[in-house]
C-alpha cells in the first residue's frame, strides 16, 4: 500500500501534533551500522527518498558520518562531500522536509542553505561552539539528542544511578543553554539518544519512561531502530531486529513520543499509526 503523501509543515505541527512523525534513515556512510541503511551515491539516494515518502515518512535524516560505537571521526570536507549533493538532489526531487544529522556547524550551514530545516546533532550542541548560534540565526529547528561520552568512548563502561532522572537533567540543561544563546523553545525537540552510552538496562528504563519525557511538553524524537539493545535482547543481528524495532517504536509512541527516527519506513508508519490510537488520551 502506497500512502497518501502529504507534506506537513512543521511550525503548525509543533502547535498541533496531530500526528506521529518518521523520520526516515538515509546514511551516506560506508559504515553504519546497519548496512542497508547506507546510500552511496546521489542518485540511490533519491530513489530510496522517493520510497520512504511513498511508504510515509514526514522527514528524511541525511548522515554522513556514523556514529556507532567506536566509530571514526570524518572530517569536515569528507562529510560535506558526502552529504551536500544528496541534500541537494533530494531536496530537488522530493516534497519531503529534510534533517541534516551533523555535529559540525560548517556542514550544517551548508545543508541549511541548500533546504534542509532540522539540525539533528547528537552532541546536542556541544560539539562545535558555532552551532547554536547558527540554529539561532537560521531559525532552524534542533533536535537535542542526548549521549554520555563520545561515540568512541561511550559505550565504555556508562554508569547512571538513575539514569531516566540524569538524562531529563542533561536535556534540560542543554534546552536552557539553546535558550541562552536565542534557540526559540518551539524549534526544540528532545531525545533520550537510545544506546549513546547507555547499557541494556539504561535503554530499557528510558523507554519504559518516555512519558517522563513528553511531561516537558517539547516534542520527543525516539531512535530505537535496529539498535545493538535488540540484539542484546533478542541474540539477533540487525538485519533480523525488524519485529523488535516496532514493539520497541509502538510502546515508544503510546507513551507519547511524537517523532520516530527509522530505518523501515513503511512498517514504522503502521506500527506508529496504530500505537497512536491505543495511547490513553487518543480515545
Ligand atoms: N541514532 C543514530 C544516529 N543519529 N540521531 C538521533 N536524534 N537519535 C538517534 O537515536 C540516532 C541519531 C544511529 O543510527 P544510524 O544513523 O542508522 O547509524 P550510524 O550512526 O551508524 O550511521
Amino acid at each position: 500500500m502506497v500512502y497518501f503523501v502529504f507534506v506537513i509543515r512543521l511550525d503548525r505541527w509543533v502547535r498541533e501534533r496531530d500526528r506521529v512523525l518518521l523520520m526516515g534513515v538515509i546514511n551516506v556512510t560506508p559504515d553504519s551500522f546497519f548496512p542497508a541503511s547506507r546510500v552511496l551515491s546521489p542518485r540511490l539516494a533519491v530513489e530510496c527518498a522517493q520510497r520512504m515518502v511513498e511508504d510515509g515518512a514526514d522527514i528524511l535524516d541525511i548522515g554522513g558520518e556514523s556514529t556507532r560505537p567506536g566509530a571514526a571521526p570524518v572530517s569536515v570536507d569528507e562529510e560535506l562531500e558526502r552529504v551536500l549533493p544528496v541534500i541537494e538532489k533530494v531536496h530537488s526531487e522530493c516534497d519531503v522536509v529534510l534533517s541534516v544529522d551533523t555535529t559540525k556547524a560548517d556542514v550544517a550551514r551548508e545543508a541549511l542553505a541548500r533546504g534542509a530545516s532540522i539540525v539533528n546533532d547528537t552532541s546536542a550542541l556541544q560539539a562545535d561552539p558555532e552551532m547554536a548560534p547558527l540554529v539561532a540565526e537560521r531559525s532552524a529547528y534542533v533536535v537535542l539528542m542526548h549521549m554520555q561520552g563520545t561515540p568512541r568512548t561511550m559505550q565504555q563502561a556508562p554508569h547512571y544511578n538513575d539514569v531516566t532522572a540524569e538524562v531529563l537533567e542533561a536535556l534540560d540543561a542543554r534546552v536552557q543553554a539553546a535558550a541562552r544563546c536565542g534557540i526559540a523553545r518551539d524549534r526544540v525537540f528532545i531525545d533520550p539518544g537510545i544506546g549513546f552510552g547507555k547499557r541494556l538496562e539504561h535503554n530499557l528504563a528510558l523507554l519504559r519512561n518516555i512519558d517522563r519525557f513528553a511531561a516537558t511538553g517539547l516534542p520527543v524524537v525516539v531512535g530505537v531502530s535496529r539498535k545493538s539493545f535488540l540484539g542484546d535482547l533478542l541474540g539477533l543481528p540487525a538485519a533480523e531486529r525488524l519485529e523488535g524495532t516496532l514493539a520497541a517504536q509502538a510502546v515508544a509512541v503510546a507513551l507519547g513520543a511524537d517523532i520516530l527516527r527509522v530505518h523501515d519506513v513503511r512498517e514504522g508508519r503502521r506500527a506508529a499509526d496504530t500505537a497512536r490510537r491505543l495511547r490513553k488520551d487518543a480515545a
